[in-house]
């Protein structure tokens, strides 16, 4: 109906209690929640699902979203505002198709949205626009980011005050054809014995628009120290990078895709190695699953997506659930199907 693409602000309300692990809005449908804190207030940097007929592949071309709108509340639980539209595709002068998972960041007095979306030439990389205002709306830098490439950015800031951006993702994602930063558009899915694709990491300069020399794999390995093969899908990195910092050590954590496991892996700086711990999230509703952590007056929070509201995989909704540690700082795993 045109009220699911109503472009307006609008606001949901809710109970605390019975809010967690409902959709936080029902008006639109989002997914890929990037959320952050500023000025006190949750941000949530979604992308925007709209039905527009086009067919299901393995290459996620029904992902076909359009535009970005961003979401707040003071409190998970509390009332959540939709800001209306802050950056469409069409504004975007180097843009194709498919404005996937975005995230953002807040330096040199400026609100900075990372944004994946195809070239004309039907590859992604990454984008980045800006605002005065958290909520946007953004104007778009006229290039993507130079040397950027596949999908799902995630950018985190260390408390040493610098940022770095995480991303990628196999199969429609792209990031199977980018070997040593180069594209190769014959290279398909790696075989069960290769070693699995990593995801990619690259430091921000200070004007948040560059990246600070060239773009590094992050290692990821099991439990023991081995890394993975791609037969190892249940942990393996597939999208949906997000970092996170906890008691001084980071936590990296992703989405493993097919088997559709949101794991993390622990590390001792911003460049890895990562070694895995679990699953933070087990699959929910539909096949992608994609997330982001953060704290809010002393409690964790998961951000994450199902399809409750529509039962179809590139139709999402996002929620919002507290997250617990153990006093070790492994993650209590969640289990959020209904
Ligand atoms: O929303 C499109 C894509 O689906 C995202 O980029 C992936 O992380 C998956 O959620």
């Amino acid at each position: 109906s045109s009220d699911k693409d109503s472009t307006t602000t609008k606001t949901d309300t809710g109970k605390a209690a019975a809010y967690l692990s409902q959709p936080l809005v029902s008006h639109i449908y989002t997914a890929d929640p990037s959320a952050h804190v500023f000025n006190n207030r949750i941000y949530i940097y979604p992308s925007h699902d709209t039905a527009t007929g086009i067919p299901e592949d393995d290459l996620g071309s029904h992902f076909d979203m359009k535009d970005f709108h961003i979401l707040s509340m003071d409190s998970v639980g509390g009332k959540v505002t939709d800001h209306g539209v802050a950056l469409s595709v069409k504004d975007i002068p180097w843009a194709g198709r498919q404005l996937w998972a975005p995230d953002a960041a807040f330096a040199n007095n400026t609100y900075y949205l990372y944004f994946p979306v195809k070239d004309k030439q039907d590859i992604f990389h990454i984008g980045v626009a800006t605002s005065s205002k958290p909520e946007g709306p953004f104007t778009p830098a006229k290039e993507p980011i130079k040397g950027s490439y596949s999908i799902d950015p995630c950018v985190f800031k260390d408390d040493d005050g610098k940022f770095y951006m995480y991303f990628g993702g196999i199969w429609g994602g792209q990031l199977q054809r980018w070997n040593n930063n180069k594209y190769d558009s014959t290279k398909g899915n790696r075989q069960p014995e290769e070693a699995a694709i990593l995801p990619r990491v690259a430091k921000l300069t200070a004007d948040m628009t560059s990246y600070d020399g060239p773009v590094k794999e992050l290692l990821l390995t099991d439990e023991k120290g081995t890394p993975y093969k791609e037969k190892d899908n249940s942990k393996r990195f597939f999208e949906a990078a997000w970092m996170h910092k906890y008691n001084g050590k980071y936590y990296f954590s992703y989405s493993t895709g097919d088997t559709h496991n949101i794991c993390y892996a622990i590390g001792d700086n911003p460049y890895g190695p990562f070694r895995y711990q679990g699953v933070i999230l087990n699959p929910v509703e539909g096949w992608t699953s994609h997330h982001s952590i953060v704290e809010k007056d002393g409690k964790w929070y998961l951000f994450y997506h199902d399809v409750q509201l529509s039962g179809k995989t590139y139709l999402r909704n996002v929620k919002a659930t507290e997250l617990h540690y153990n006093a070790d700082g492994t993650i209590q795993t969640i289990t959020a199907r209904k």
